[in-house]
């Protein structure tokens, strides 16, 4: 047990009854017991007699279950037993001691039904058949038995079974803000809530107490005072009061809809749509709203690397057959190494010279075979990169339609090209402002340096850096190279 904690729970024998809880929660709060010193009560043969007895709140609405559970399963009561909510192991971690439980009391008539009378006897042969040799056994009584300390085995099992879950939990309380706010339209507490994120990501250790994040890059008191509410109660109350808010839902609901912004969403929501079915039926949808909702379900859904790369092998067998001189290659999260893809991101790079309608040409020839399906957005940028987005879907009967971008470059721009379109989208936005730092700007075109700007306006564009590779881009930012697979978070 690691010696920083305060042992505030030596004396309890705690049972988390993991109902309403969720996995994450649960492991979370047997964590911090057992890094307080308490001993959990999780296993069914066991004949410990639970001193406190945690539940979630909602198990208020169906006490008639709890009652049935706890008389079937892992838990010994008696009439000291106290059944607690949630709040009560928090109150006592933010005040270091044993609190109080009057205020979080269950209210749980005690019938005989449910209590367990101990036999004194099968009690002591347990912990002589549980216990290691050098630990003693307990004096007890009939009342309130005090069992031994837990095997120090089962604690590091249970913390190496739970490590890694504290951070995921947070990563995920704090991810449904941020989606909640990036489709409210509120970017800015957004992006706050994505940089929290991927500093925790970045920190690479099991955050367990404040400490672990008041200090992180990108983390405010704020920030650190919401992970500490997700350490001690499991969740944020926030995320229950904005994510269950009916008009936060719908719109976060219309936003996933391809082509559908955060103005777009909330006007449907105040024309009275709440459903994906309201939408289709009454709202005026563009081309690309409507392709979205046609495949709202397989545009959602994500992708193996197998399949990508499977997409890419037509992709790139058409490419090659406009074009035999084209490199082609695979960004977007797959380049950085995720398992799973939201959609294929294909890079097409031309040498400078060659002129004919490259991109044109690839789509005609994948769409007369059906790989392509339907088209979302066909582009030019400053006259040189193109971009298309559609859908495509492998032949077979099971195969989804999915989501692919090709983005055609020439070699000039290689290197700023492909490190844009490997992204991560917050790693570019770092990045970016990073180079703005230093008198530099950053885009998928180019490196620029001796930028002058005022405020947020370029006043003078400066030159163009060379940079053949990547790896000169870092180089002339001052920053160490980062393989894809480390960018999935900001700089
Ligand atoms: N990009 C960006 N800013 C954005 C969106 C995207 O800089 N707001 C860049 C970085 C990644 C690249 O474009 C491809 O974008 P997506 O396909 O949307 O993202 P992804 O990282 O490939 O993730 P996913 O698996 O969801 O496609
Ligand atoms: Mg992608």
């Amino acid at each position: 047990m690691p010696s920083e904690y305060e042992l505030i729970f030596s004396d309890c024998y705690i049972y988390v009854y993991p109902v309403g809880l969720g996995k994450k929660r649960l492991s979370l709060f047997e964590t911090q017991i057992i890094n307080h010193g308490g001993k959990l009560i999780n296993e069914p043969k066991g004949n410990l007699v639970a001193t406190h007895i945690v539940v979630d709140d909602s198990v208020t609405q169906n006490i008639e279950k709890l009652k049935a559970d706890l008389n079937n399963e892992n838990c010994k009561c008696n009439e000291r037993t106290k059944v607690v909510r949630t709040q009560w192991l928090s109150k006592c971690l933010k005040e270091k001691k044993l609190a109080e439980t009057c205020e979080y009391e269950v209210s749980l008539s005690y019938d005989k039904n449910i209590i367990h009378h101990v036999n004194t006897k099968n009690f002591l042969t347990s912990i002589q058949e549980n216990s290691s040799s050098s630990e003693s056994v307990q004096e007890t009584n009939d009342t309130q038995l005090s069992p031994p300390k837990k095997l120090k085995a089962d604690i590091a099992q249970t913390l190496r079974a739970t490590m890694g879950q504290h951070n995921q939990l947070i990563i995920g309380e704090l991810q449904k803000l941020a989606d909640a706010f990036r489709s409210s339209g509120d970017q800015w507490r957004a992006h706050g809530y994505d940089k929290a994120i991927s500093a925790i990501k970045a920190y690479g250790k099991e955050i367990t107490k404040f400490e672990d994040v008041a200090s992180l890059p990108n983390i405010g008191q704020r920030m650190a005072a919401k992970i500490q509410e997700i350490l001690e109660f499991g969740k944020l109350r926030k995320v229950d009061e904005i994510c269950n808010d009916e008009k936060v839902k719908v719109v976060e609901l219309f936003t996933k809809v391809w082509g559908v912004g955060p103005a777009t969403a909330e006007s449907w929501y105040l024309q009275g749509y709440r459903t994906l079915n309201d939408l289709l039926t009454k709202a005026n949808l563009t081309k690309q709203q409507k392709i979205g909702l046609k495949y709202f379900d397989e545009i959602q859904d994500s992708m193996s690397r197998e399949e990508v790369e499977s997409i890419f092998a037509v992709v790139r067998e058409a490419a090659l057959m406009v074009e035999p001189s084209l490199k082609i290659m695979l960004v977007g999260s797959y380049r950085r190494g995720k398992e799973m893809c939201g959609d294929v991101d294909v890079l097409i790079v031309k040498e400078d010279n060659v002129a004919k309608d490259i991109l044109t040409c690839i789509i005609t020839q994948l769409k007369e075979t059906g790989f392509i399906t339907d088209d979302l957005v066909s582009m030019e940028t400053n006259g040189n990169q193109k971009k298309y987005l559609g859908l495509c879907r492998l032949p077979g009967e099971n195969c989804k339609h999915r989501r692919l971008d090709i983005f055609l470059v020439p070699q000039s721009e290689f290197a700023p090209a492909i490190m844009h379109y490997t992204g991560g989208a917050l790693f570019n936005r770092s990045i970016r402002i990073f180079a703005a730092k230093k008198d530099m700007s950053l885009s998928e075109h180019s490196l620029m340096g001796g930028v002058v700007r005022e405020g947020k306006n370029i006043i003078n564009q400066g030159y163009v850096i060379p940079t053949p590779t990547e790896e000169s881009v870092f180089e002339h930012l001052g920053l160490q190279y980062r393989p894809p697979e480390d960018r999935n978070h900001s700089l």
